[in-house]
């Protein structure tokens, strides 16, 4: 990258993230939000599938941005015309096709209320679905990780909170099912969320006993194209069981 590209990228993103500390220091403080999360962070995905990274950016202020990479060395903040608007106290965000459409899914976990899932509808914008997905649960995301953990091709999500380390089983069509832990899963699967986060090595195979929780609004269709419930002992590797 030029020295002028790279100023004129390093502008925009500290025009916003500017934007946003200002933002800060003269509105009041989120009640609620994260201690321990990054003052901003970024998150790189090729959104809109033309070869160039943008980026989803959790500002100071804990409000989410999405910029497009121009391609000319420029973001551009297209929050508002890509569905994204509104997010406030986020403390992390992922990138993952998690419906196998092509196009890239964002989840965004929150310090307060309920996680957001924006499902890319392949034309560059996004539909959010966390709660007809089947993510739904209480307390503050710290972070997170979609692994395959049954090796079945569909990107499963871990999420850990402020109390409990939760994992979600891809059903594949943007749906997800909660996983039981016992004790033993729930370290297990939170070691392979921080391998996977920070280390490309094999993940440790685990399954667990998959509960299925009746969702609403759900058509029979989708209802059939549900795999039957598995109730898989959990077998740790020979170097987790160390
Ligand atoms: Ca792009
Ligand atoms: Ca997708
Ligand atoms: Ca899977």
């Amino acid at each position: 990258m030029s020295t002028s590209s790279s100023a004129s990228l390093t502008v925009c993103v500290a025009g916003i993230l500017g934007a946003a500390a200002a933002a800060q220091q003269t509105g009041p403080l989120p009640t609620a939000a994260p201690t321990d999360t990054p003052r901003a962070s970024f998150s790189w995905g090729d959104y809109d599938g033309d070869g160039l990274q943008d980026a989803f950016v959790i500002t100071a202020s804990h409000e989410g941005r999405l910029l497009h990479n121009r391609g000319d060395g420029t973001l551009a903040d297209v929050t508002l015309e890509t569905g994204l608007e509104g997010l406030a106290l986020a403390s992390f965000a992922m990138w993952e096709d998690v419906d196998a459409n092509g196009a890239l899914d964002l989840f965004v976990g929150t310090a307060a209320g309920a996680s957001r899932l924006y499902l890319g509808q392949g034309n560059g914008t996004f539909q959010e679905t966390a709660e007809t997905a089947g993510l739904v649960h209480a307390g503050e995301d710290l972070h997170g990780a979609f692994f395959d953990y049954d090796a079945d091709g569909r990107p499963d999500l871990h999420v850990r909170t402020r109390s409990a380390d939760l994992l979600y089983r891809n059903l594949g069509d943007g749906l997800f099912e909660p996983v039981e832990l016992g004790l033993t899963e729930t370290l297990i699967a939170s070691a392979v969320s921080a391998a996977s986060e920070v280390d490309p090595q094999p993940l440790p195979r685990c399954a667990a006993k998959a509960t299925r929780r009746p969702r609403r609004g759900k058509s029979s269709s989708a209802r059939a194209r549900r795999p039957r419930r598995t109730r898989t002992r959990c077998r740790p590797s020979r170097a987790a069981a160390r």
